[in-house]
């Protein structure tokens, strides 16, 4: 039996995430910060002294660039990738493309957490009519899967996993098994459904997981990819980068939510 190491990272800021909006399945780039936080992330990998035998992304570009400017940072540019709809975000539904303060003002504070935060509370679904549907369910990259009975119009946290934990179980896992390095990129709430199924977080503390974007965490799982003790989500770089970012994501909900 031996040990398995599997890194993965939230992608970089993106231009939504700066402007507070919620983003979910539409394709939005990073912003400047976040294609810095990209860049500082592969120094970060590249530092630690990881190299990997392949990597597992989303079809979002916003994944997609700061994999290949992690890939170009550790001199590994051609490294094999596997880019999967299963390690999308969560799909926001209605909420797709609205301001979070504003939705937050609109139906309260309690509300809006629980659509972003919970395990099983689904936000409202996205109609034929929202201003994103077509772009969405339109998208070649589609065309590939998600078939049309599962195609998404709004996932909670739950559902997410339904299609991110089959893809872990079923084609990351037997890499990781066989004895691959694995990197995977990907996003704030597919990457807590897959948090939540190695670390066994209850429906009720994951309301309490946010993810910072562009910092590396490391997972040493033994061979039933059940995480070693105390080798969950270890933070990779620098004390007090990993400690601000943390409290940014902390604060970037108080400060959004209207009192
Ligand atoms: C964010 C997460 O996803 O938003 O869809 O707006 O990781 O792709 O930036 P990501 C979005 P919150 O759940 O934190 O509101």
């Amino acid at each position: 039996s031996s040990n398995h190491v599997v890194v993965m990272v939230r992608h970089g800021q993106s231009e939504w995430n700066r402007q507070n909006i919620f983003s979910g399945w539409v394709d939005i780039g990073l912003s400047p910060k976040g294609k810095h936080e990209a860049i500082a992330a592969g120094v970060t990998i590249k530092n630690s002294g990881y190299k990997f035998h392949i990597a597992y992304t989303s079809v979002l570009t916003r994944a997609e660039v700061t994999l290949d400017t992690i890939l170009n940072r550790i001199d590994q540019p051609n490294l094999e990738v596997v880019r999967s709809w299963r390690l999308n975000e969560r799909h926001y539904g209605a909420l797709t493309g609205l301001s979070k303060t504003e939705t937050a003002n609109k139906f309260g504070e309690e509300q809006v957490k629980l659509w972003r935060r919970s395990y099983d509370v689904p936000p409202p679904p996205m109609q034929e009519d929202h201003p994103y549907y077509k772009q969405i369910r339109e998208d070649p990259r589609y065309a590939e899967g998600p078939d049309d009975g599962e195609f998404p119009s709004s996932e909670s946290l739950k559902m997410t996993s339904e299609r991110t934990l089959p893809f872990w179980k079923q084609t990351i896992g037997p890499e990781v098994r066989s004895g691959k390095r694995v990197l995977i990129v990907s996003h704030g709430n597919s990457l807590r459904s897959i948090i939540k199924h190695l670390d066994r977080i209850s429906d009720a503390d994951i309301n309490n997981l946010n993810l910072p974007t562009g910092i590396p965490f490391v997972y040493t799982l033994d061979d039933k990819l059940h995480p070693l003790p105390g080798e969950s989500m270890k933070f990779l770089g620098d004390e007090a980068v990993i400690k601000k970012a943390i409290e940014d994501v902390k604060n970037q909900r108080r400060s959004t939510l209207k009192k």
